[in-house]
């Protein structure tokens, strides 16, 4: 999806004007210049490539009950990683009461990522968008079911071409209309990149620079505990147990970055034979020691 290809056109005839209604071949795929990927869903232990050759990633999100601010600063960090440049859509701007303050807020996470709120149903705020949708330029588009991805697009073309939903009244979630990725042309000259609402995300081959970059000053008072393998619990010299407790941190924002650091060593770990053997090792002797343990609870009965 998203990958770039050399071309030769079809000639029907010795020395006649090459003309793409005769058809083409795939000369050659240009090597990739950034990748977008996530674990895929459920338990395989693949990288799956959302979008190959994306110059921009739009992560959108719904300003409606769904916004949820957390989940696009971890958004953000799996973007950076990807090599691609982020843009936070925050879409629906028509369903909250502030706009403006979301934007702010997400601003203060996003550390100079730019931040655009817009509504796709009523067409506002979309030429703020122009910047990236310049001719050649490759845009995915990604956030959770129901965000309106597929309704920004059709805005973009002006005509209803991609399938959209209403989110269920039940739960007010999306209904994972868009099934399949999609590369479709837009008039200004760029490439939009629909995708399936993302279901499950979750952090593959992220690096900590870019952890750090998201979470620079979380990155710094970690760095500035007295033990180098602070746990951060109890220990003396903890500088992040004081900044929480002084309210320097806070608190949320320290729980996303621990649990980032959490799926980035499982990751990690997945990524590396050594760290998993040690892992299965681990737990095989803890299993081991439940078994005999438990042999002998039989044995004395
Ligand atoms: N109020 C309001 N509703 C919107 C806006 N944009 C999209 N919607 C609605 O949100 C619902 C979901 O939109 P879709 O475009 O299908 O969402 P999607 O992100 O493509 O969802 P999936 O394909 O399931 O991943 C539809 O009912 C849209 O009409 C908006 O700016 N304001
Ligand atoms: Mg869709
Ligand atoms: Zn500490």
């Amino acid at each position: 999806m998203g990958d770039w290809v050399a071309i030769r056109l079809r000639t029907v005839s010795l020395g006649a004007v090459p003309d793409p209604a005769d058809g083409a071949d795939i000369h050659a795929v240009l090597p990739r210049q950034t990748c977008f990927s996530r674990r895929a869903a459920g338990d395989r232990d693949d990288e799956q490539i959302l979008a190959a050759n994306v110059d921009t990633v739009f992560l959108v999100t719904g300003l409606d009950q769904n916004y949820r601010p957390r989940r696009i600063e971890r958004y953000l960090a799996v973007a950076r990683a990807s090599g691609a440049e982020a843009v936070v859509l925050l879409n629906k701007s028509d369903l909250h009461a502030d706009p403006a303050g979301a934007v702010a807020e997400i601003s203060a996470l996003a550390r100079g990522t730019p931040v655009v709120a817009l509504s796709a149903a009523l067409g506002d705020g979309l030429d703020a968008l122009a910047p990236w949708l310049s001719p050649g330029r490759t845009v995915a588009l990604l956030g959770s079911s129901g965000v309106g991805k597929s309704t920004l697009i059709n805005r973009l073309l002006g005509t209803a071409r991609l399938e959209t939903a209403a989110l269920s009244t039940a739960v007010n979630k999306g209904r994972h209309t868009t099934t399949h990725r999609e590369l479709i042309p837009l008039g200004s000259g760029a490439l939009v990149i629909d995708t399936p609402g993302l279901r499950e995300l979750q952090l593959w081959g992220v690096d900590e620079a870019a952890v750090d970059e998201t979470f620079g000053d979380v990155a710094a008072l970690v760095a500035c505990c007295r033990f180098h393998d602070c746990t951060h619990r109890a220990e003396p010299g903890c500088a992040v147990r004081t900044a929480l407790e002084d309210g320097t941190l806070d608190e949320g924002r320290w729980q996303s970055y621990a649990k980032l650091q959490r799926e980035q060593a499982y990751a990690a770990r997945r990524a590396d034979p050594n760290l998993a053997r040690a892992e299965r090792d681990r737990w095989k002797k803890i299993l081991h020691g439940h078994k005999v343990r438990q042999r002998l609870e039989r044995g004395f009965e």
